[in-house]
């Protein structure tokens, strides 16, 4: 036979530069569930499900269009544990030419990927992963000679490379890049969010999930409701639904939060996007054809289509130029471990209880929750870079260390010194209680700052301002912060630090 082609759990598309020019006459697929991939982490149970059935589907797929596809179950008792056993053991069976992959978006299985040539004496090609708009090199370029980076000019790049939203004299539509300013409106019920998009289990879905509660009840959350699309056609269906039900409201909403809605106006896009089901630009210029044909407004499809040709390929650009050193930094010197509330969602803090327990529940949590809720709470209290890294990496079913990290890392908790955001997004309650009606439903009193109810986020903010003088006193996006603390009376001051001091102390119990 002549090549052995490996797709891995995120590669499921037949447009994967693996199995271009491929003869699926010759040429073998590998796919495989292995434990080393499923355990690297504490995955969430859903995540687990959706590349598995994911996964099963997409081997059908090809094997539908004449490919022979090696699949391999999971199985615990098995001895190939990880992606280069199996490959090993097909080497063997097969005796192919050379292995053909496309580059993996993780430094860690990449790293071993490149090593498999001398350790399974055999070529193996590693292709670029044509998913991006932005290949590594072009990004590299980009960022060459820059001492900080910022999106909103790399986001210009992008929309002048792929042309969207530009008019024909190439000006961008409406005459700004960015509506930002219009997405900040607190939702209160009306318009009605339309719920995410649902597929029922088929079977085969359905025989993942007992698989999954059956060896991996261990890991965190649940597969009850399990509602994700596992094909590439209901991850279009998908697609459609936002586009028909969600998206015009998606700028207005994009950064609230509610008591008693998980999803609001997103897109709940990211686990498709990110395995390969959905492709970026396609998603995009479906998005911007409801702008021309009037069905969804500029502040909307500005919004998403910047999260995704800027947000997304900005982080992946800055995870592959800086790894694996990025994964190491702490500049703000963080010592304390990750509560374990964030496991649970045991706490009274009404805001992170709800944004973990939907977490647990849904292996989702959308982009204001995660920077504002949990990830605020780990940058004011202090928490471990890699503690918070490791906890968003495993809970949502869209986390792949290449996003993840510069996410968790650099916009969250500033470890990155600044490379990534020119300030931390640090917050106290009261933004928290703009955005969202979170603190009517909470044990603490949003309004109290040194009280025994007083909402932790406020005097934690404080400290942390006071805290990092040294970081962050001459910047002068946060000059405002440092005169107002230097304007409070000392009484104050010390009964801030005092109630701070106090809730890191017992940080499990509040
Ligand atoms: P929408 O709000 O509908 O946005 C549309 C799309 O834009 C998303 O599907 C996603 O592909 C893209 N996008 C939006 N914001 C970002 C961003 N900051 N970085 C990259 N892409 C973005 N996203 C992941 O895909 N995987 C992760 O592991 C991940 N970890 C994160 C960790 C932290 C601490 C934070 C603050 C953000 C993280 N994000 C991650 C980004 C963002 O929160 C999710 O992409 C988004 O919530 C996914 O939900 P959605 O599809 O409904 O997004
Ligand atoms: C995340 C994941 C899981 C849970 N399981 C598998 C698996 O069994 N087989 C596989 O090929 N990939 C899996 N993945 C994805 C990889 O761990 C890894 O995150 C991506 O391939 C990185 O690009
Ligand atoms: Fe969160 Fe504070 Fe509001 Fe409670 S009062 S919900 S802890 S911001």
């Amino acid at each position: 036979m002549a090549n052995l082609i490996l797709i891995l759990g995120d590669q499921l598309t037949p447009d994967i530069s693996a199995l271009a020019d491929a003869d699926p006459g010759t040429d073998r697929v590998i796919i495989a569930e292995v434990h080393d991939e499923a355990s690297y982490t504490n995955h969430h149970r859903k995540k687990i499900a959706l590349l598995f059935s994911a996964m099963r589907h997409f081997a059908d797929e090809l094997r539908r269009q004449g490919w022979q596809v090696d699949y391999h179950h999971y199985d615990p008792d098995s001895s190939a544990r990880s992606l280069e056993a199996v490959v090993a053991a097909a080497v063997r069976s097969h005796r192919p030419e050379r292995l053909i992959t496309t580059e993996c978006g993780e430094w860690r299985l990449d790293h071993q990927i490149r090593q498999w040539h001398e350790r399974l004496d055999l070529p193996v090609e590693i292709r670029a992963d044509h998913r991006f708009v932005c290949s590594k090199k072009e990004f590299a370029d980009w960022a060459e000679g820059r001492k900080q980076l910022r999106m909103e000019f790399f986001y210009r790049e992008m929309r002048r490379k792929t042309g969207l939203l530009m008019t024909p004299e190439e000006e961008p539509e409406g005459g700004q890049w960015n509506f930002d300013s219009d997405n900040r409106k607190k939702w209160t019920g009306k318009p009605k969010a339309p719920g995410p998009f649902r597929v029922e289990p088929d079977e085969i879905t359905a025989e993942v999930l007992a698989l999954v509660d059956r060896h991996f009840d261990d890991h965190f959350g649940t597969t009850e409701d399990f509602h994700f699309a596992v094909t590439r056609e209901d991850a279009q269906n998908a697609l459609e639904y936002f586009l028909d039900y969600a998206l015009p409201c998606f700028g207005d909403y994009q950064d609230a939060m509610s008591d008693d809605e998980d999803w609001l106006f997103h897109s709940i896009l990211s686990p498709y996007l990110n395995c390969g089901l959905l492709d970026p630009l396609t998603v995009c210029e479906a998005v911007a054809q409801r702008y021309y044909s009037n069905q969804a407004p500029l502040n909307a499809v500005e919004g998403f289509i910047r999260q995704i040709i800027g947000w997304r390929e900005f982080v992946r650009g800055i995870y592959w130029l800086n790894m694996p050193d990025y994964a190491e930094q702490n500049r703000l010197a963080n010592q304390r471990a990750l509560p374990w509330f964030y496991w649970t969602g045991d706490t009274g803090m009404r805001c992170m209880h709800k944004t973990i327990d939907a977490t647990r529940r849904n292996a989702y949590a959308h982009h204001i929750q995660r920077l504002m809720v949990t990830g605020n709470f780990a940058l004011l209290a202090g928490i471990k870079p890699a503690d918070i890294c490791d906890w968003y990496l495993a809970v949502y079913a869209d986390a792949y260390d290449w996003v993840e990290l510069p996410n968790t890392l650099g916009m969250v908790m500033h470890a990155d010194g600044g490379y990534l955001g020119s300030k931390p997004y640090a917050a106290s309650g009261k933004y928290i209680h703009r955005m969202s009606d979170y603190c009517g439903q909470c044990k603490y009193n949003v309004n109290n700052a040194t009280e025994d109810d007083a909402c932790p986020f406020n005097s934690l903010y404080w400290h942390f301002i006071h805290r990092h003088r040294d970081e962050f006193a001459n910047n002068p996006r946060m000059g405002m912060m440092y005169r107002n603390w230097d304007k409070q009376k000392p009484e104050r001051r010390e009964a801030l630090l005092k109630r701070a001091d106090w809730l890191l102390a017992h940080l499990e119990e509040i």
